[in-house]
């Protein structure tokens, strides 16, 4: 019998806290592609294979609707009719997108000037109210926790645990792609839920003996907004991608044990590495994801060119996010291949196809 594909909780109701009569809100979430990289590894003259997981597919174009499909149906069905986020922008995307789905009222604290264009374009549409706030996300973070205690309004951030619970499904579905779970699993981390959801469930499968193995977990941070190499919450964060411009993660110790438990570890990169990556992957491999998203991969190459991860290894980066909600800083990548207008005939094009073979 042919099944239509309905989301991530239908899929793994059975290792998620659902019930037959939950009313599941969905957007059909989840079975991203996994893309194994074929010119990049050539150029690191390494022996490796890398897949990129490219949660950058989903829905609202992030990861973060795995973790909203959950926290959103377990928001509905607590009775609750509005739920509340501080964003760098992904997240208020989703809740805005999953709370139109339920019929409730989203609310997304957002740092002024601070997000890309197109997710505070796509969370206009989806009609969220929208609080921009002269700070930072960690101040967001802080005033969500707060205002939640004053205002009927459930979290939807990665503290509410059901976030997690949703998240942990690309784990889940790697291993039911690749058949094993990666000998390496290279994340950006900004508030650090990802890298604690994905460990969860690569934990929760290996104990289940569906795969024999776990991944190493590299987590991997912007310079300028890397508390977990400093080993504390930072006060400033700065970076162009500004996803992970956090400095205070709220899933610190989730993530801190997945780097211990994995074997794994840290490490942070400059804002040059991480533009490099991502106009690599789409440059040499097609893949078009947004800067935040690229810094797994800007990890991914230099370990591998060192030989902390040795050749032969089976490696996969999370592509977080979709390049296409960042146009602002993609254009800025792109100043030196400006399009060429030129006169609407034949000979001209001719000589524009011509000069640039
Ligand atoms: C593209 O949207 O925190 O370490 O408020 O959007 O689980 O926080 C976004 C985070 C990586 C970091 N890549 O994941 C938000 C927000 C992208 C992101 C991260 C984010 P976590």
């Amino acid at each position: 019998m042919h099944k239509h594909y309905t989301g991530l909780i239908e899929r793994y109701r059975n290792r998620l806290p659902v019930s037959a009569n939950t009313r599941i809100i969905s957007l059909n979430e989840g079975n991203t592609p996994m893309i194994q990289l074929q010119n990049i590894p050539k150029m690191l003259g390494k022996e490796v294979d890398i897949y990129v997981k490219f949660e950058g597919l989903n829905p609202t174009g992030s990861f973060k609707d795995r973790g909203m499909t959950m926290a959103v149906t377990k928001a509905v069905e607590e009775g609750s009719q509005a739920i509340i986020c501080a964003s760098t922008g992904n997240t208020s995307a989703a809740a805005a997108a999953y709370a139109a789905r339920a019929g409730i009222k989203a609310f997304v604290l957002i740092p002024d000037g601070k997000i890309a264009l197109g997710k505070l374009a796509q969370t206009l549409m989806y009609n969220a109210t929208i609080i921009q706030i002269n700070g930072n996300f960690d101040q967001g973070m802080e005033l969500v926790k707060e205002v939640a205690n004053h205002a009927p309004v459930t979290i939807v951030n990665s503290i509410n645990p059901f976030r997690l619970e949703g998240q942990k499904t690309a784990a889940f579905e790697i291993v039911d792609d690749l058949g094993f779970a990666p000998d390496y699993h290279c994340l950006p981390v900004g508030n650090a839920g990802n890298i604690s959801a994905y460990w969860k469930g690569y934990k929760e499968y290996a104990l289940d003996r569906v795969c024999g193995n776990r991944p190493i977990m590299c987590g991997y941070q912007a310079a300028g907004a890397a508390p977990f190499l400093a080993g504390h919450p930072i006060e400033n964060p700065e970076t162009v991608a500004t996803a992970i411009r956090i400095g205070n993660p709220q899933s610190w110790a989730l993530a801190w044990a997945a780097q211990q438990e994995s074997g794994g570890w840290f490490d942070k990169f400059s804002d040059e590495d991480i533009l490099v990556a991502q106009k690599m992957l789409s440059q040499y491999e097609g893949v078009f994801c947004e800067p935040a998203s690229a810094t797994s991969l800007a990890g991914a190459m230099q370990d591998i060119k060192s030989g902390k991860i040795p050749e032969g290894s089976k490696i996969v980066c999370t592509l977080t996010g979709n390049g296409i909600k960042d146009p602002e800083i993609a254009m800025q990548q792109c100043l030196d291949s400006k399009p060429v207008t030129i006169d609407a005939d034949l000979d001209a094009v001719k000589r524009a196809i011509l000069d640039n073979l």
